[in-house]
């Protein structure tokens, strides 16, 4: 036992050992020498094994055991294995050792200089001798080389300390590497000099680059060491080392140092870069001349952008891509649309021109965008002349909004849902985000969608993302923007490579994006690319941004563009004369001009056709299901493969779910099995559902259990996924604790999968507010701006149940103030058999609307809500539920009017006995709100006198603001309207049980009052 081995240094160690085998060897172990060990390392390799899996004895913790030395293909390989006791030691532990151990072996951390340093002489082998090549990469083989450097101390000290050099070089080679287009100096580091190591020129001939496990070119490190630096702190850098997984490191540093992406652009590629930079910078000139004073939000600075997307879709395409959906901000964008979405320029002008004008006074027309805001798809021509569909997605101001938009609209575009499981494949699609500096670093809803990349509910194969990094945002700089030095920062805690490049260094902006690719097309991961430049003009064309950042702009205004900069290197290298290159911009030049010219001519003769929002009445859609069908479906949901378990508690449960379909009770039938039977016949029936949000597969209040887990060995099993006769997929996950992120994404997946049925449950619906931007720059004003609209659902939990303030209310009232021209519907509802309806209505109705659910908490079981079978086989959704105690229509003078779980308060009250004047009638559509029906209050009620409103929330909150105008605009003469609610409060509800109690029956005694 080497007892407090933690605490020695390697020559420590080795000494302590040596000892340890002599005692062994000599008999003379003592019993203390076995006391206190926690891992035991045995070296079965000595006699030829090649791996073992030793048997822990009792009181062991875990061993190591060392493998053979083994030499493959010229690499040295040794197994080693961990065999741990799991009550002592977690799995991810004993991977994470085997990890540390691995990178130490490979030189991580100075291991080797630790070594050299504590005591040289006890080292008998130069480091690379003792590689474990475990990594998928074969190393160079230590060759004669190495050996010359056995035995002597200082080479040793030399090797420990090039290894820290290149170690280095490769973790911060980025921060001396040339990214900044106006000049700044890089901050550097003082590891990247070899001097303090004590790198000599002549130490450094003497390291041969084998034992470094370099992929540059020299066989030295004195010849390696400038192509390193080179590589690592030229107009490209990169951030690789900080990725947790090694294959993945070790395949980046390979490729990065051997330059693979970096391969010599052909003659003719220069030329079309060339060409293409003219393109991007005429369109920027012209409009700024044409358009003086019209904001558009120029490219220029990163003009460089342009050809890093023609470089992206050319190896889309090349890697079987079908399309790239894109997300973007304002900067940009119009050049983006005319030379990669191929919108034609005549479009672009006309918005300029003042196209789009005249919707504004039409009720029905889709009231539009400003033009750096709208979407729009085209299609992308290779070189090779194949076709690409690029779909670049409409998007509101907020910044980084629209990124999990883009995910989930890409994940739709790349599962085939024709059958009963869904089909994924992510190399068709491939989403493309381009983010601004300031919003990257600024906005948490990126990391919100970075946090999905690699889930399986979630993931999309890897998105490319370009910060088109300017270096300012609006007026401020970067060191008041972020807490840390690149823009780029926060996706390194996502395991994520950086390539950081010089936006005036166009080749090396391509080899970004080919690294980006490959990384992409390997490991299926997100990459960014931080393309440095500038911001040629203010925020937008009209503000002066020398107010604020001075020098910076004297230093922009002596820059020359990106173009001419090119077109001068590309004149040096003999391949484009100046001539020939200002001849080709003045043609595009002049091409502008003719297209401005055809279009003027044009707008005089013809009217803009405008898009509308079509609004035309469609029938309600069958939603009651046969009785047969629905008993088919609920034995479907019960059944598991034969030698699964039930967990037994939830087998009880699980079971009376049968009862209610056979025998009517008892209690009736709850809202989960509602839920799970209206699933159940839409997959029948061949409509796509995705249902994801918190634990969602259970349900937040245990109720749901759409996933059941074999209690003696965690196996999953979701009967709903295993429908028979099922004609479409569900789809079911789990989400992260994400509101933002994931109501984004389920808004992108409903849009782009319209007859899908797309649910997102929030934990509890006031959790909702956390994902505003989503709900009312997407779901509310989408179909008004840009023509989107879903059947994306979203379940609101919520319940005055005396449990607080939050989770009390579902902030109905946002929705109801946020509905206008149809755009959404707010429902809520008193049974089961209403939410059954409701579901199969929103996925069968023609017109395709976002849904709002207020969904219960109490109502779950409450055996007064619950519905029959004969309920959801017969009828449909109802707006308004009608007083079925009160039969006698006549007697009736007050209509009590409410909406959700306050209508069971009521009639649970005793004094509704004592009142058969009262009628209660439940609003369970809000919006579009039913007037039409309520408003028939005389045929119904002919001697109504009094209406009442009743609601558990403030009169500030609630439906209340939004319901008594409508029933203003219908109330017949006579009738007076009334309202019952709590105070106006700021708190949605009281802290205390005992308050909510007192509210809750004073509210129900003035309504029955
Ligand atoms: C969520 C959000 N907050 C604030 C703004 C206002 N705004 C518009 S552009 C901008 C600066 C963006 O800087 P950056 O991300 O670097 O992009 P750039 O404009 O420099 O291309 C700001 C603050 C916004 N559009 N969205
Ligand atoms: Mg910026």
């Amino acid at each position: 036992m080497i007892k407090h081995a933690e605490a020695m240094d390697f020559a420590q160690f080795h000494a302590a050992y040596d000892l340890l085998v002599e005692k062994a060897r000599s008999n003379k172990l003592l019993p203390d020498d076995f006391a206190g060990g926690t891992i035991t390392l045995t070296n079965p390799g000595t006699i030829g094994t090649v791996a073992s899996v030793p048997r822990l004895m009792k009181g062991q913790g875990s061993i190591i055991a060392t493998g053979a030395i083994r030499d493959i293909a010229g690499a040295k390989i040794m197994t080693i294995t961990s065999t741990y006791d799991h009550r002592i030691i977690q799995g991810a532990e004993s991977g994470m050792f085997l990890r540390k151990l691995d990178a130490l072996l490979q030189g991580e951390d100075g291991f080797y200089q630790g070594v050299g340093s504590s005591q040289p002489s006890v080292v008998t082998a130069p480091p690379a001798t003792t590689h474990p090549a475990t990594d998928r990469e074969s190393f160079r083989a230590p060759g004669t080389a190495a050996a010359a450097v056995a035995g002597s101390a200082d080479d040793l000290t030399h090797v420990a300390a090039a290894m820290a050099l290149v170690r280095a070089i490769r973790r911060l080679g980025h921060r001396a590497a040339h990214l900044d287009p106006l000049g700044s100096e890089p901050p550097g580091d003082p590891s990247l000099d070899p001097a303090p190591l004590g790198l000599t020129p002549e130490a450094m001939a003497r390291i041969p680059t084998d034992v470094l496990r370099c992929y540059v070119p020299g066989a030295t490190l004195a010849e390696a060491l400038p192509h390193l630096t080179a590589t690592y702190c030229g107009t490209i850098a990169y951030e690789v080392e900080h990725i947790a997984s090694h294959e993945e490191r070790v395949w980046l540093r390979r490729v990065i140092e051997a330059g693979e992406h970096r391969k010599p652009l052909s003659a003719a590629d220069k030329r079309g870069l060339l060409s293409r930079l003219t393109l991007v910078d005429t369109l920027e000139r012209f409009l700024q001349r044409a358009y003086l004073g019209q904001k558009r939000f120029s490219i220029e600075g990163v003009d460089v952008t342009v050809p890093m997307l023609d470089t992206t879709l050319e190896l889309a395409a090349a890697f079987g891509a079908r399309k790239v959906v894109m997300g973007m901000a304002h900067r940009g964008r119009l050049n983006v649309l005319a030379h990669v979405v191929s919108l034609p320029y005549e479009a672009i002008l006309e918005e300029f021109e003042g196209g789009g004008a005249g919707s504004a006074s039409d009720p029905e027309a889709v009231t539009g965008d400003v033009k750096y805001h709208l979407g729009a798809e085209g299609t992308y021509k290779t070189t090779k002349g194949q076709e690409v569909t690029v779909s670049l997605l409409s998007n509101p101001s907020h910044l980084e909004a629209v990124n999990p938009v883009v995910e989930g609209w890409t994940r739709a575009d790349q599962t085939d849902r024709s059958g009963p499981e869904p089909k994924y494949d992510v190399s068709t699609v491939v989403p493309l985000l381009i983010h601004g500096d300031a919003a990257f670093a600024g906005q948490g809803v990126v990391a919100e969608t970075f946090n999905l990349a690699r889930l399986k509910g979630y993931t999309t194969g890897g998105t490319i993302h370009l910060i088109t990094n300017n270096q300012i945002g609006f007026t401020t700089d970067p060191r008041d923007g972020r807490s840390t030095d690149y823009s780029s920062d926060l996706a390194k805690g996502f395991d994520v490579p950086i390539i950081h490049v010089n936006a005036d260094d166009p080749e090396a902006c391509i080899a970004a994006v080919r690294l980006a690719w490959m990384y992409r097309e390997k490991f299926h991961g997100d990459v960014v690319i931080d393309v440095v430049g500038y911001r040629r003009w203010g925020h937008n064309e009209g503000d002066e941004p020398a107010y604020t950042q001075p020098l910076m702009y004297d230093i922009i205004k002596q820059t020359p563009p990106v173009r001419e900069k090119y077109a001068a290197q590309l004149a040096v290298e003999g391949l484009v004369t100046a001539e020939a290159a200002k001849a080709e911009a003045d043609a595009a030049y002049a091409k502008l001009t003719e297209v401005q010219q055809a279009l003027k001519a044009r707008r005089s003769r013809t009217s803009g056709e405008e898009r509308r929002i079509v609004r035309a009445a469609v029938a309600e859609p069958e939603t009651a299901v046969a009785a047969d069908v629905l008993t088919r479906v609920n034995e479907a949901l019960l059944a598991v493969p034969d030698g699964f378990t039930v967990h037994p508690k939830l087998k009880r449960q699980l079971e009376r779910r049968r009862e209610t379909i056979t025998q009517g009770g008892p209690g009736g039938m709850e809202w989960a099995q509602a839920e799970a039977l209206a699933f159940g016949s839409l997959l029948l029936e061949g409509s796509p559902i995705r249902l994801t949000g918190q634990d969602v597969e259970r349900g937040t209040f245990s109720q749901r259990h759409l996933v059941l887990h074999d209690p003696t060995n965690d196996r999953r099993w979701a009967p709903i996924q295993h429908l028979p006769g099922a004609r479409a997929p569900f789809e079911l996950h789990n989400s992260p604790l994400s509101e933002a992120a994931c109501l984004g994404f389920e808004y992108g997946y409903a849009t782009a999968a319209h007859p899908a049925l797309v649910l997102w449950e929030a934990q509890y619906g006031d959790f909702a507010n956390g994902a505003e931007v989503i709900i009312d720059q997407f779901i509310v004003a989408g179909l008004a701006k840009w023509g989107d609209t879903s059947r994306l659902t979203l379940l609101l939990p919520h319940g005055y149940e005396g449990g607080g303030p939050e989770h009390s209310s579902a902030r109905l009232e946002r929705y109801l103030s946020l509905g206008a021209e149809g755009n959404i519907r707010v429902a809520n509802c008193t049974t089961p058999a209403q939410y059954f309806h409701l579901l199969r209505r929103q996925a069968r109705h023609e017109e395709i609307r976002p849904l709002i659910v207020m969904t219960p908490k109490g109502l779950l079981r409450l055996p007064a809500a619950a519905s029959k079978l004969e309920d959801l086989t017969q009828g449909r959704f109802r707006a308004v539920l009608w007083d079925g105690e009160r039969p006698q229509l006549d007697q009736v003078t007050r209509l009590v009017l409410c909406s959700g779980k306050v209508y069971y308060d009521l009639t649970a009250a005793p004094r509704r006995a004592a009142t058969p004047h009262i009628a209660i009638g439940r609003v369970e559509l809000l919006y579009p709100f039913p007037s039409e029906e309520i408003g028939q209050y005389r045929s119904r009620y002919p001697n109504l006198k009094e209406i009442f409103w009743v609601q558990e929330e403030p009169r500030n909150m609630g439906a209340r603001k939004f319901v008594l105008p409508k029933l203003r605009d219908v109330v017949p003469a006579g009738v007076t309207i009334g309202d019952v609610s709590r105070p106006e409060r700021s708190s949605p509800s009281e802290g205390y049980p005992a308050a909510h109690q007192a509210e809750q029956a004073r509210i129900v005694a003035a309504a029955l009052a």
